[in-house]
């Protein structure tokens, strides 16, 4: 029997909501114990192509830590939301919420992450976000490490490179999972646990005067000690609290041979099958053999301790989250023209249009990226992070006209929809910054992704003030339809 018909809707309890990173909208850095953490050493960048969080040395952690303001260090500023998280959650509730996806900064917790019992204060203020997400309905999903750890781990262990950084992770996740069972339903661990590929961002090691071979080596040493701290927290909620989930969370980036040539057709294969090693790691539980190739290839030598594959194959996620901005192209030649993005760069597409940043826009090739990982993977999607980021004007009359971001969202939910209808199984849709944030990759605050404006500048300058803009009244709309009226 084959059924007849398809799903051509969103699911009842479909999680419509928005998506946020601690060191991009809190601030108040120094607050109530908070520890410096290594997203609050990145330095602004001073153009729009440069990814700073990779280039991070030890100089450059030293006069950070010599520097107590956040005029060089827009992460420690963020919005505001320390102080301003009853009124954003509000707005959020006025949209029609369903979930809230932020992340929980390691170092308000333990602010070196050397302690052994936590603080009260930092756990305080996390109490008091989920219970006004509570009054208004929205499920929090909250991401374990979102591109930050407390610094300390970085200066005495260098980040993720070592082990020891394994059981202090541990050692916070279990007191978050006793904390908010039962308020806490969705978590995901590693923020695009692809990023470890990239360096400090992602690993909190220090990397960039290392040798080429020494730099992918410990980069993928680290990235290891992140899946086995990932697969043990995975496997202490399921312990802890049976009703929870937890999930991994991948920046997805779908890639397209250049030509139909089949050099660029297996260059695309080896680069799509690189962006999923990773996802391939946390939900089937180990490593894809592939990658041994990589490693011999790159001549990487990995530290596996014996208890390793089993913990992997203990710790499966229960469902795939992931980001999706763009797709890119592979070739079998080489080329130095470049597309611009947040990750792993490849060739310009033609038949697309780019971001202010350059960045490219390709809604189908987000129906495409769902369907490959449900076929893949077959446990449920959510779509955690997608967004335009752009420069926005406010008006005379104080409103925010941004149709083109109704329109990149629109033309994403539709490809939803459409993938919803080929079988595949989308838990939820968070869009990036539903309110105006600090970027990642440049910790610029013109680089705009709300649907509610923020009145600061990139100097910090303004009153912090929250707008709403066109694409508020829009997204509420969508959500009161469940996605019917775009
Ligand atoms: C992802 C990160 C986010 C976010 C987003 C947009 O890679 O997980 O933290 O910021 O990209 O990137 P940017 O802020 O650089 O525009």
């Amino acid at each position: 029997m084959y059924q007849t018909d398809f799903p051509k809707t969103f699911p009842q309890d479909f999680l419509w909501g928005g998506a946020t990173a601690a060191n991009q909208i809190e601030g108040a850095f120094d607050i109530d114990g908070k520890g410096l953490t290594t997203a609050e050493v990145v330095k602004k960048a001073t153009d729009r192509k440069t990814f700073t969080m990779s280039s991070v040395t030890k100089d450059s952690i030293q006069a950070a830590i010599a520097d107590p303001g956040v005029a060089n260090y827009p992460k420690r500023r963020g919005i505001d939301f320390y102080h301003h998280y009853e009124e954003d959650i509000k707005l959020f509730s006025e949209m029609g919420f369903k979930a809230f996806r932020l992340s929980i900064a390691w170092a308000r917790i333990f602010p070196t992450g050397l302690e052994e019992t936590p603080n009260e204060k930092g756990l305080a203020f996390y109490d008091k976000v989920f219970a006004t997400c509570k009054k208004y309905n929205i499920e929090p999903v909250v991401t374990i490490s979102h591109y930050e750890m407390p610094l300390e781990l970085t200066l005495k262990y260098n980040g993720w490179a070592s082990r020891e950084v394994i059981q202090h992770f541990t050692r916070y996740t279990k007191v978050l999972f006793e904390r908010y069972r039962g308020i806490v339903k969705y978590w995901m661990t590693f923020n695009e646990i692809n990023a470890a590929s990239m360096g400090f961002g992602g690993t909190g090691a220090i990397d960039a005067e290392l040798s080429e071979k020494e730099m992918l080596n410990l980069r993928y040493q680290a990235l290891h000690h992140q899946f086995i701290a990932s697969a043990l927290a995975v496997k202490q909620l399921h312990e802890l609290d049976s009703n929870a989930k937890i999930g991994c969370m991948l920046a997805r980036m779908q890639t397209y041979p250049a030509t139909p040539d089949p050099a660029d057709v297996r260059a695309a294969q080896a680069n799509d099958q690189f962006n999923l090693f990773f996802t391939d790691v946390q939900v089937r539980g180990q490593y894809p053999n592939f990658m041994n190739r990589f490693f011999k290839e790159h001549e990487i030598t990995l530290d596996f301790a014996p208890e390793d594959t089993t913990i992997l194959a203990e710790g499966k996620v229960d469902y795939l989250s992931f980001s999706y901005y763009m797709s890119t192209i592979s070739s079998a030649k080489d080329t130095t023209d470049q597309a611009l993005g947040n990750f792993a760069l490849g060739q310009p597409n033609p038949y697309l249009e780019t971001s202010d940043w350059g960045w490219q826009i390709d809604p189908i090739g987000l129906r495409i990226a769902l369907n490959e990982m449900w076929d893949r993977y077959q446990v449920p999607l959510f779509i955690v992070e997608n967004g335009l980021g752009a420069l926005d004007e406010l008006t005379s009359d104080g409103k925010i006209h941004d149709d083109y971001r109704i329109n990149y969202l629109r033309k994403h939910i539709e490809q939803m929809k459409l993938a919803i209808g080929d079988g595949v199984e989308l838990m939820g849709y968070t869009t990036w910054g539903p309110i105006d944030l600090i970027s990642a990759s440049t910790s610029e605050m013109s680089k705009r992704y709300g649907f509610i404006y923020v009145d600061q500048d990139d100097e910090g300058n303004g009153t912090l003030k929250r707008i709403r803009k066109d694409s508020f009244y829009w997204y509420q709309q969508v959500i009161a339809s469940n996605g019917e009226n775009l």
